[in-house]
């Protein structure tokens, strides 16, 4: 369907790294939409939220953590398959290995800590992007 939403996070560390414009260009000139958009630091109870299924796993905390870091921007990109081409424009998730040409590629590499920092998320199926704009975008 040609109106397929997918959330996008921009992570502390691409932030920090002023990766913003980079990240967001990559969206548009592959084609997608941006269609909402906001900074915000994010509190322990919505990265709760959006990383539950990976509580109990070795890097939940550091992520959480690492999330909680500095600034975050979240945005919703729309247009035909946009939640399998955003995976694909993001890369693999270990940035070591992510195909050059990729946002983790191209733009990030192992820092030795508990948590792979990325620069990315990028929903990973319909249910996901549903529940995970609701997280970001819901009610507000
Ligand atoms: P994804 O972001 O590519 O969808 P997920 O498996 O959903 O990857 O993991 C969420 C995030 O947790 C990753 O983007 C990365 O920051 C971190 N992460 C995932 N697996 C590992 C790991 O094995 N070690 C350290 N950090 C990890
Ligand atoms: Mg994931």
């Amino acid at each position: 369907m040609s109106n397929e939403r997918t959330l996008v996070l921009i992570k502390p560390d691409g932030v920090r790294r002023a990766l913003i414009g980079e990240v967001i260009s990559r969206i548009e000139a592959k084609g997608y939409s941006v269609v909402a958009l906001r900074m915000l630091s994010a509190d322990r109870a919505i990265l709760e939220r959006h990383y539950e299924e990976h509580k109990g796993k070795p890097f939940y905390e550091p992520l959480v953590e690492f999330m909680l870091s500095g600034p975050i921007v979240a945005l919703i990109a729309e247009g035909n398959r946009v939640i399998e081409g955003f995976r694909s424009l993001a890369g693999a998730t270990d940035p070591t290995v992510a195909a050059p040409g990729t946002i983790r590629g191209d733009l990030a590499r192992d820092q030795g800590t508990k948590v792979v920092q990325n620069i990315v998320h990028g929903s990973d199926s319909p249910e996901s992007a549903a529940r995970e704009i609701e997280i970001f975008f819901g009610g507000k």
